[in-house]
């Protein structure tokens, strides 16, 4: 591939950052708290523009609802203190497991009252959608169950697939509905979406603009994730990701920590859509989904987007003619020798011109250490946190 084609390709090539991954969260034995963790949507959004300052790939910021708005907050006001640090809202998440109505689920429990609160809550999130102009509702739902026998899995797939329908119509032209799939936790008998299955079937129900999200991290081990991609991409079924890496369950560790080459081998499953069998891919969603407890936040997101472009970049590089002619004569080494020689390759001079030709720093990480961002948010965010009368510690982001 030509030095140039690839560099349009980064140029198109954008990656989503999470308000959450900004905060302070942690596990559920605890949190370690940041003296530079965001705690309002205002701080969020200064964190995320600057990692799209340093970065130039990350223009956009996804939204927890109840995490990032107050009720009677206008939302535009938050869409103008995006687009003041250089970024715009994306996604808006929903929150259907926080309130304590959702013990027995949201939208599949059998408690009217529980699917009414989901309901106003979904409605709610669409208007805030709406007027923040953002094109993804992306759903993800805790509801299942921790015990065989506690409710009947087939009426809550009926209740979910009726609120599914609903939102789907309720959404304004343009807008998408994304289809998270988890296969455990928090429940731990049954997920009501546990795998992209069923979220493809209950997606394809709801209406033409309900897509799948696939999270890396929301898969049992030795799955191939690369394999539902590809899959999902044929049918016009995947909506976008969640990156994330993971070692033993749902970790929320940075991008490629654990292992780079099956996310280069997500990102090759994209460029074969696209390349051999014409696929459209321009409105794939690309979203970070990282809650960072032990590593600095800005820091663990810079190098999280600069894992995604180096990959993307090493899949972009694959030499699909020398791929096909190796399938075309069965040969195995040959064909997986294409894939190793592109993952092989040392793609970091390249991007660090790209950057510079977009007048970035050809070292973004190395640009905000220099810049003293951290230290000096530090500072400010611990004085307003005392004048608050401390750290609050309840919410999860
Ligand atoms: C879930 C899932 C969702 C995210 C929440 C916070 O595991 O990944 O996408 O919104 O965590
Ligand atoms: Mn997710
Ligand atoms: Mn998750």
């Amino acid at each position: 591939m030509e030095r140039d084609e690839l560099f349009n390709l980064l140029d198109e090539f954008k990656i989503e950052t999470p308000s959450w991954g900004y905060a302070d969260t942690g596990t559920r034995f605890g949190k370690f708290l940041q003296p530079a963790a965001a705690a309002t949507i205002e701080e969020k959004l200064a964190d995320a523009g600057t990692v799209h300052r340093y970065t130039g790939c990350c223009p956009s910021v996804a939204v927890h609802v109840l995490w990032d708005f107050s009720v009677g907050v206008d939302a535009s006001q938050t869409a103008e203190t995006a687009r003041k640090n250089g970024v715009s809202i994306g996604a808006i998440n929903p929150n259907l497991f926080q309130d304590q109505i959702y013990k027995f689920g949201s939208a599949c429990s059998g408690d009217d009252r529980a699917r009414a609160h989901a309901n106003r809550h979904v409605m709610e999130s669409i208007a805030i959608g709406k007027a923040l102009k953002s094109p993804l509702l992306s759903v993800w739902m805790a509801d299942g169950t921790n015990y065989p026998g506690q409710d009947d899995i087939v009426s809550r797939k009926r209740r979910l697939e009726g609120a599914l329908r609903q939102w789907h119509d309720a959404m304004p032209e343009g807008m998408t509905m994304l289809v998270e799939y988890k296969p455990f936790e928090p429940a731990f008998y049954h997920t009501d979406i546990a795998d992209w299955g069923m979220a493809y079937t209950l997606a394809r129900q709801a209406g033409p603009r309900a897509k799948v999200l696939v999270d890396t991290g929301h898969h049992l081990p030795a799955t191939n994730v690369e394999q539902i991609v590809a899959f999902l991409l044929d049918e016009d079924m995947l909506g976008g990701f969640h990156f994330n890496d993971r070692k033993f369950a749902d970790d929320d560790l940075t991008l490629g920590s654990m292992d780079p080459y099956a996310v280069f081998r997500i990102f090759h499953e994209i460029r074969n859509a696209v390349e051999l069998h014409q696929k459209d891919v321009s409105r794939l969603a690309y979203m970070i989904d990282q809650s960072h407890n032990l590593k600095p936040k800005i820091e663990a997101m810079i190098q999280t987007a600069m894992t995604a472009q180096e990959l993307y970049a090493k899949a972009c590089l694959v030499d699909r003619k020398r791929l096909q002619d190796a399938q075309a004569r069965m040969n195995i080494v040959d064909a997986e020798e294409t894939l190793r020689t592109a993952f092989f390759s040392d793609v970091r001079p390249l991007l660090a011109e790209w950057r510079e030709g977009h007048g970035l720093d050809g070292d973004p990480m190395g640009a905000y250490r220099a810049s003293g961002y951290e230290a000096k948010v530090a500072s400010e965010r611990e004085a307003a946190r005392a004048q608050k009368g401390g750290q609050s510690s309840g919410a999860y982001a």
